[in-house]
């Protein structure tokens, strides 16, 4: 089976396994190694325990995969590029709100992974973050994730432990909970934005670098939504559509702009909001929004959908009108239905500040190690490492350490109460701010003014301070970081408890 950049011939597992009696035989006397061996196994740590399904729930079965497929990415001749996804995708899965879904994980990777499921407000036991809420999923291992969506909305979900690796070569799904619409569209369009870094050739680029982690990120040139170079999709002339807008790139920022027919966002991050007609709308990594809008009746006429965060717009997909008109009347955009996030009390409540700033102990990691049979172990990769430090949070870097050695909590939460968390950017680039557990309601910029609007992702820009609100109704230990994910594994993370 052919291997990606930076992976190694032997097992993760035997590697680790060996790695600790290495390492100390080595004299380095790098305790998380051995630590590792045991957790490895599941054994380290208690973790939270999920609510049992019911014997009579009768589930949605899925089956994830994660593994290489080829994806034609590069033009031809160029050859397909070896990419890793959940299915021979896109993967896009449509489930249906509250009802119970089975997902099973079974891991074909050379190294662990587990899922998150980003922005789903899941208990904490199926949130998919290794040696926090579960073991990781060692290679051969299969993880059942079983869990019932609360909300309805355009959600995705991807490994959380060598993100830049393994997201950056594809790892990631799209989830769609259905059943939000007061009015029915004519056709509902899943557009994933992501901007691999291959050359011509559909070689890869290095996913990461020194220049780009500490500055805003290391960034491809092959721009693709589902995969696909400027695609063009087929939907109904005078058809009423929704767009779902998923940027699933690693450090890119998206001006989300139409051009050719007006447009409404009617979600940000799957939650509905009172339609906002478009100019356009700042997305960052992981962040998505919905669009409703109107097609022209004329078939073969095209309106792009653009990204005017570039010196000048990038068109990023075409729909082009089929098809005989709808008979419809006059377009008037429709509310998605009301969520049912609680809203929070702001009166009297506790404000939390989160610093995002520059680390100031950088740190670097001891040499790769070459193994017994000649292959070299990246410490990164198989003990879940930030390889260097660039970013903290409220002065404190995510550990230089495994994912394993957890740091304590950067704030407490009392179950139940709102809470208020100003998020102040003290460095020169912008960040998406990502909370697990909880979608938040962002209140206000001193940029400027705000739509109010639910989210579990925001992006704050230099200079910037940006007020959010949640209540914090589900216990457990949850990540907060930055999406951009060379940022998140160089510092840009750390936990919050609600208690
Ligand atoms: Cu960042």
């Amino acid at each position: 089976m052919p291997r990606l950049p930076g992976q190694n011939p032997i097992s993760r597992r035997r590697a680790i396994q060996s790695l600790g009696g290495v390492v100390l035989g080595a004299g380095l006397g790098y305790a998380g190694a051995a630590a590792f061996a045991d957790a490895g196994k599941g054994a380290k740590q208690a973790y939270p325990q999920a609510p049992a399904m019911p014997a009579d729930a009768r589930p949605q079965h899925i089956s994830l995969t994660a593994k290489q497929y080829l994806r034609q990415l590069a033009a031809a001749p160029a050859a397909p590029t070896e990419i890793l996804d959940y299915t021979d995708g896109p993967t896009i899965l449509r489930v249906k709100q509250g009802a119970w879904l089975e997902a099973t994980l079974t891991n074909q990777l050379h190294e662990h992974t587990t899922i998150h499921w980003h922005g789903i407000r899941v208990p904490n036991a199926m949130d998919g973050v290794p040696y926090l809420t579960q073991p990781p999923v060692m290679p051969g291992e299969s993880f059942a994730y079983r869990f019932q969506p609360p909300d309805t909305g355009t959600f995705f979900f991807h490994p959380h432990c060598n993100t830049v690796e393994q997201l950056g070569h594809g790892l990631a799904g799209i989830l769609i909970v259905e059943g939000d619409e007061t009015r029915p569209h004519d056709h509902d369009l899943v557009c994933a934005y992501r901007d691999w870094r291959i050359d011509g050739a559909g070689k890869y680029q290095p996913m990461m670098t020194d220049a780009g982690a500490s500055k805003a990120g290391t960034f491809g040139d092959h721009r693709t939504i589902n995969d696909q170079l400027q695609p063009v999709f087929k939907v109904p002339s005078g058809g009423d559509i929704r767009v779902r807008f998923l940027n699933l790139d690693m450090s890119r920022i998206v001006d989300l702009g139409v051009i050719g027919a007006d447009a409404w966002v009617i979600a940000t991050d799957g939650n509905g909001l009172p339609p906002q007609k478009l100019k356009s709308w700042r997305l960052g990594p992981a962040m998505r929004a919905d669009l409703t809008l109107r097609m022209p009746d004329a078939a073969g006429t095209r309106i792009q959908l653009v990204n005017y965060y570039a010196p000048q717009p990038i068109v990023m997909a075409e729909l082009e009108a089929e098809g005989a008109p709808l008979a419809k009347p006059a377009f008037v955009p429709a509310p998605l239905k009301r969520g049912v996030i609680p809203e929070p009390r702001l009166e009297g409540a506790e404000t939390f500040q989160l610093r995002l700033s520059a680390s100031s102990t950088p740190a670097e990691l001891p040499p790769d190690l070459v193994m017994p049979d000649g292959s070299v172990l990246r410490y990164a990769d198989a003990l879940c490492l930030t390889p260097k430090t660039f970013w903290a949070l409220n002065g404190q870097p995510w550990p230089s350490q495994s994912h394993e050695v957890l740091p304590p909590p950067l704030v407490t939460f009392q179950q139940g109460k709102t809470y208020i968390i100003e998020i102040i950017n003290q460095t020169p680039h912008i960040h998406p701010v990502h909370l697990h557990g909880h979608t938040f309601k962002v209140l206000s910029s001193n940029k400027g003014d705000v739509v109010p609007h639910f989210a579990d992702t925001t992006l704050v820009a230099p200079k910037e301070r940006v007020k959010i609100a949640l209540v914090a109704d589900s216990p457990g230990d949850w990540m907060i970081h930055c999406h951009i994910i060379e940022h998140q594994e160089t510092g840009m993370m750390g936990i919050y408890r609600v208690a």
